[in-house]
């Protein structure tokens, strides 16, 4: 297959994404190469400097486990465009489910003439989310709009106003959700003020607050919420059952369910934000199953659609349906090729072992991890569940965060073709979020390289 760099007429000379692209690490320029700099170039006196590139190559096909470049270069996938493309890049049969949509109609508006598919949607959310009881499900566009909008919904059932967040929490960037995002750079520094009613209280961190148990950490963030803002003005309390962008954080067994209780016995709204854990990726359908929570409500995104926008906000059926008619909406959401491309993705993870095949690279990239960290002390801790994996880079004199060393890796990484994420607070954590379609090989090849990384950067 050849890669000619005709860029005015990609159609005739790039090759086509999915699952039958080369399954390689092939680097055939440097990384960024010549007309992925020249793209870069244009990129930057065309689009503005807020909306950042982390890994500068222009993409021309992407499926099963790499991304391939307008210069020929092929390099792995262990970021899934941050969690997104669960099903691999351009699945076949999101693809087939989206060039059929996309040939009949591709947009009417839902809240002005409805169609089946955003009901199918819906009822395939309903049954899949965790708990029997009776649901409905909205549809929006993106994460961030789910989580406002499930805030909205919980406002008019509690008939209260406060929200209450974590601490490393990481729920969007528009006005409301950059408000219950904990991180000021690069989310929320200059962008304020903020939304009022978000009150942010302590996480289970259990590399981090000396071990606390998941008891004793959901009293102190109980004691807090019920000091500070008092359930009487609580309507919801958000959170991520791992949290994403904040460092991969898994609370201590036992924080999550302790909140939810005391969130049912309040007459609070227990939101989980499964828009990074969920659909396959932590080797449950919802990682709210690990511990067998039930969360009131439930924001997805991102995993759902292979790719294509799309999010919804699942929960109680009267919770759901306290928002008067006509009160939620959006003029895109539940797009109908959306839509098609999620009930697609949605069968390929309920029926085409999906979450076992995350859980296969859960046992291939725990070992790889620990064996990593057993040979280096600037390892702390490797965690996550599944195909949602992440090792926190420290000083091992200290155990303080080392975000310069974190930088070193991604860089590393880049350079030698893998497309590697950081996250954290603290910029020191490195994550694993490979395409669920991604081979054992290519997998060990990007933990490979990491390897190499590491012994490149002497401390
Ligand atoms: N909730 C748990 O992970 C999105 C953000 C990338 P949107 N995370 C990736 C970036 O730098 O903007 C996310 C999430 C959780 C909400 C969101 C927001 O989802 O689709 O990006 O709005």
């Amino acid at each position: 297959m050849t890669f000619a760099p005709v860029l005015d007429s990609p159609a005739d000379t790039t090759p086509v994404g999915g699952p039958q692209l080369p399954q390689e690490r092939r680097l055939v320029t440097e990384i960024p190469g010549p007309l992925s700099r020249e793209v870069l170039a244009r990129k930057a006196a065309a689009v503005p400097n807020g909306v950042g590139v982390t890994l500068p190559i222009a993409v021309v096909a992407a499926g099963g486990g790499v991304v391939v470049d307008v210069d020929g270069n092929s390099l792995i996938d262990l970021g899934s465009g941050i969690a997104v493309t669960g099903v691999g890049n351009a699945a076949p049969e999101v693809v087939a489910a989206v060039t059929d949509q996309v040939s009949r109609f591709t947009h009417t508006c839902f809240t002005i003439t409805a169609y089946d598919g955003y009901i199918r949607v819906a009822e395939a959310l309903n049954r899949l989310t965790p708990g029997d009881h009776d649901k409905r499900t909205a549809l929006f566009n993106s994460g961030a709009e789910a989580v406002e909008n499930a805030v909205k919904i919980a406002r008019a059932y509690t008939r209260k106003q406060a929200v209450v967040v974590f601490d490393h929490a990481y729920h969007g960037r528009t006005n409301l959700t950059m408000a219950m995002t904990a991180k000021s750079m690069p989310y929320k520094s200059g962008f304020g003020p903020f939304a009022s009613e978000v009150y942010r209280v302590p996480l289970s961190y259990p590399f981090r607050d000396g071990g606390l148990s998941g008891a004793d950490a959901a009293a102190a963030a109980i004691s807090q919420i019920e000091k500070q803002v008092g359930a009487a003005n609580l309507a919801a309390v958000v959170i991520e059952p791992i949290q994403g962008e904040g460092g991969f954080i898994e609370p201590a067994l036992g924080f999550l369910p302790a909140i939810a209780a005391w969130a049912k016995d309040n007459g609070v709204v227990f939101v989980a934000d499964e828009i990074q854990t969920g659909f396959s990726r932590t080797g449950h359908l919802f990682a709210s199953e690990h511990e067998g929570l039930v969360p009131d409500l439930i924001t997805t995104a991102k995993g759902i659609a292979g790719g294509l926008p799309l999010s919804a906000v699942t929960g109680r059926a009267e919770i759901m349906d306290a928002a008067h008619a006509g009160g939620l909406g959006g003029t895109y959401g539940g797009n109908p090729v959306a839509c098609a491309a999620a009930l697609a993705s949605i069968d390929l993870f309920e029926n085409g072992g999906l979450t076992e095949r995350a859980r296969e690279i859960d046992v291939v990239l725990r070992g790889a991890l620990n064996a990593l960290r057993a040979a280096d002390d600037r390892i702390g801790d490797v965690r996550g569940r599944g195909a949602m994996m992440a090792i926190e880079l420290v000083e091992p004199a200290t155990g303080a965060p080392d975000a310069a060393l974190t930088a070193k890796i991604a860089a590393f990484a880049h350079a030698h073709g893998v497309v590697l994420l950081t996250c954290g607070t603290y910029g020191n954590v490195i994550r694993f979020l490979p395409p669920l379609t991604i081979s054992d090989d290519l997998l060990r090849e990007g933990v490979r390289v990491v390897g190499e990384a590491l012994a490149a950067t002497p401390r």
